[in-house]
């Protein structure tokens, strides 16, 4: 018999545990954070109930961005919110207020419900660094600023993707206990990968960089092997992937969106953060992801992320071009 698989399995490192151990290493820490991610783990196991019930997508989107803002302003830990559902933040009343701020998508990929295919939620926090009245300032934060970030996968099994800035963890839901539980400690993304992923339905549209590096992807001049194209459509689907496999996800600018499609608040940046905690990168075709500043909540930008090596050579491609101009 193997003792050791068997201690491992007996030993359940649920997220909470995980994340107070995680905590216990701060002094002054005083069980905020693990009572605001418990509040985001049920808003998890809520929408994933939902959407194993298959519950339509209109009905899934208000539902599941209604339970999240209500389960994040009643963990009294939280003072600006900021949903893709809703048009302006949410600032909490001041008798529920907290420490963090919570940028998120709860439902992100909604498109795909109706067939099946895996969503998810993202998320980021900030922290507030002052007690007085809140804005959108508090929340208008370059990503470098966010003290943890992390999706949901409703797919095949349910699974939370974590950083809390020491390193990326994976929690399978198990649906016989209730509990997210460590399945995938410190997950580092291969250094290189052999896919990409991208609507290259685009690609009329793309600019000169991305469109040599997508070229450079299926005619390789250097001898090493085509890469292979997978793309979902579904961020959350399509960088979970990445992450495990290795590779590059890239929604770039075109002509027709100068700023790309993916916003910056709640799926930019939790991705870039948990890209760059395993090892990858994250670019926006200018600058690394982590250290744009938003000026509006539901703003967008390109985004190139994944290994390390792939994104280099993405980065040398916007360069080049640099130069010329
Ligand atoms: P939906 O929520 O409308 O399905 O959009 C999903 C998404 O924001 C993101 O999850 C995907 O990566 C991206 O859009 C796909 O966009 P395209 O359909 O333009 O490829």
């Amino acid at each position: 018999m193997d003792h050791e698989a068997d201690a491992y399995r007996t030993d359940l490192m649920t997220i909470t545990r995980f994340v107070l151990n995680e905590q216990s290493k701060y002094p002054e820490s005083r069980g905020d954070f693990t009572i605001l991610l418990s509040n985001i783990v049920l808003g998890c196991k809520f929408v994933c109930s939902a959407v194993n019930k298959g519950e339509e997508q209109k009905k899934l989107d208000v539902l599941s961005n209604d339970v999240f803002v209500k389960a994040l302003v009643s963990s009294g830990r939280t003072s600006v919110l900021v949903s893709e559902e809703d048009e302006e933040a949410t600032f909490v009343e001041s008798s529920k207020r907290g420490k963090y701020c919570v940028v998120f998508d709860p439902l992100d990929g909604s498109s795909n419900i109706d067939c099946g295919v895996s969503i998810g939620t993202i998320f980021g926090i900030y922290t507030m660094n002052h007690t007085d009245e809140p804005t959108t300032e508090d929340v208008l934060k370059p990503g470098n600023e966010m003290v943890a970030a992390g999706y949901c996968m409703y797919g095949s099994s349910c699974m939370l993707v974590l950083s809390t800035g020491t390193g990326v963890h994976g929690f399978t839901l198990d649906p016989s206990l209730g509990e997210f539980i460590l399945t995938h400690p410190d997950i580092k993304i291969p250094k290189k990968g052999n896919i990409y992923s991208v609507n290259e339905g685009n690609a009329q549209n793309w600019d000169g960089p991305t469109t040599k590096y997508v070229e450079n992807c299926k005619f390789p001049t250097d001898g090493s092997p085509a890469k292979s194209l997978r793309y979902v459509g579904s961020m959350v689907a399509d960088v979970h992937r990445t992450l495990l496999y290795g590779g590059i996800f890239l929604y770039p600018a075109d002509k027709k969106s100068p700023n790309g499609k993916l916003r910056v608040l709640y799926e930019v940046f939790p991705m870039s953060f948990l890209m760059e905690q395993a090892g990858g990168q994250a670019f926006t075709g200018k600058k690394r992801a982590l250290d744009l500043v938003p000026e509006k909540i539901h703003e967008r930008s390109p985004i190139f992320l994944g290994s390390y090596d792939d994104v280099e050579e993405i980065k040398a491609l916007y360069a080049m071009e640099e130069k010329k101009n």
